[in-house]
């Protein structure tokens, strides 16, 4: 589920920093919005509206009102059409007519597949990929784990019979916390009804949002309050982020007052987002990676399929990096080579818990971040091997080069712009081919001489 990985917006606002110069349309797009907020026009039947106004202003007025009219009779129609759905799960026309009220689609999510608008510029659609520098800011990681330490002496009775009974590590429950809503300090700015019935109705993945929109309003039925429907722009809610059939498979009780409250109780948010990773497969007393130094491979062994023992990977002159040995529990792990940025940065060894992470949200660089904040709130320290500097690429790079590679036979299954460990280790494996310095990262340099070998 790639879906998830933007699903929830960072808490830490330089990480949304973001780039991009304004979209030329939105400027266009923000009169649009803000006309189509202004209730008055709306109130005035078609023929007036064309009178009030005069040259572009009328002709935009009047494109805009009946493009809008269309769409919102499309999203009423689609919303009716989910009632069959919502009422095979037990809901109420009372819940669900309340639940969908004057319900708008919100256009200005990311994700979205619009045949008719422009696309408004946002986070998600950064021209420049943020680096895994930005991304793991220190200071900000500092910041989260002083605070991480806090929040574990005060719930450690708490999350010491979590992880009794669910084997999950409890520093990982801690830092999921901080990384999702910055320990509930982060404001969830969407309403999760509003987002989930636009991406189903527009979204890329209808499917899984349909479902989420069905188990949202299920949510609503089982008597949590519209104002606890708070989310990130993907419609995760409460403290550690669940997307609503996550929260009917695994909310819990994690405080014993009777009660599943993922937005008010600590206990009950840490219990729940425990059940989600065990069920996801966490292995009990294992680590949820390693850092490691000096390997005598390169890159391009990086990523799943290239997968083995830890031992097989000493053999291979790779050393952990903050401890002195391997148990021998640990040599077994099987485990993966992870090289977030190539050969800039640091490296990791990724067994199952890693895995596991990924699959609360499916990114290299969000489940790093977890592990490394877990750590940090153990009391642990920063990475051994520093970021390096090196020019970030632009998305559009990053695209054109996979679908180069892609044209010239390497195994690249998406061309999406992101920089996931099969990008880099295919971007490796084509460097070592061509004789080019091996760095596992995309960049111009690589493009054309790709571009070249393509007949481009
Ligand atoms: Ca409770």
């Amino acid at each position: 589920m790639e879906a998830l990985n933007s699903r929830k917006k960072a808490p830490n606002s330089r990480m949304v920093k973001a780039c991009c110069g304004r979209h030329p349309a939105a400027g266009f797009l923000a009169l649009e919005r803000h006309l189509s907020t202004t209730s008055f026009f709306n109130r005035l039947p078609a023929f007036a509206r064309t009178l009030t106004g005069a040259g572009l202003m009328a002709g935009l007025l009047l494109l805009h009102s009946s493009g809008s009219a269309r769409a919102d009779e499309g999203f009423n129609a689609f919303l009716q059409g989910v009632w069959p759905d919502v009422q095979a799960e037990g809901v109420s026309r009372k819940t669900f007519d309340a639940a969908i009220a004057g319900l708008e689609p919100d256009y200005k999510l990311p994700d979205l597949q619009l045949d008719d608008k422009p696309k408004v510029d946002n986070a998600g659609q950064a021209e420049f990929t943020k680096t895994a520098a930005d991304y793991l800011s220190k200071p900000y990681m500092e910041k989260l784990a002083a605070q991480g330490r806090t929040f574990f002496k005060q719930h450690a009775v708490a999350l010491s019979r979590i992880e009794k009974t669910s084997g999950v590590d409890p520093y990982i429950l801690v830092a999921i916390w901080g990384r999702e809503t910055a320990y509930g300090s982060y404001t969830l700015p969407h309403d999760a009804i509003r987002v989930l019935a636009t991406l189903s109705y527009k979204g890329r993945r209808k499917d899984m949002f349909r479902q989420e929109l069905i188990a949202a309003i299920k949510m609503l039925q089982a008597g949590v309050p519209r104002s606890d429907m708070k989310s990130s722009w993907a419609g995760a809610v409460g403290l550690t982020q669940f997307m609503p059939t996550e929260y009917f498979k695994h909310a819990a009780d994690g405080d014993g007052d009777g009660k599943t409250d993922i937005w008010r109780s600590i206990p009950d948010a840490l219990a729940s987002a425990a059940r989600q990773l065990q069920g996801k497969g966490w292995v009990r007393g294992e680590a949820w990676g390693y850092e490691v130094l000096n390997g005598k491979t390169d890159c391009s062994l990086e990523g799943p399929p290239d997968a083995r023992p830890i031992s097989e990977w000493l053999r291979l002159g790779y050393q952990p990096a903050k401890k002195k040995a391997f148990s021998a529990a640990e040599l077994a792990q099987v485990a993966y080579l992870m090289m977030p940025a190539g050969a800039y940065g640091p490296a990791f060894l990724a067994p199952e818990n890693f895995k596991v992470i990924r699959l609360y949200n499916t990114s290299d660089l969000y489940a790093l971040f977890v592990g490394h904040l877990a750590d940090r709130i153990r009391g642990g320290g920063d990475f051994a091997t520093p970021w390096k500097a090196f020019e970030q690429p632009k998305t559009r790079t990053v695209h054109d080069l996979q679908a180069r590679l892609k044209a010239l036979g390497y195994p690249m299954d998406k061309t999406d712009g992101k920089i996931g460990s099969n990008t880099r280790k295919q971007i490796g494996l084509y460097q070592k081919a061509k004789g080019l310095r091996i760095d596992c990262w995309p960049s111009d340099g690589v493009l054309a001489h790709a571009d070249a070998q393509a007949g481009r």
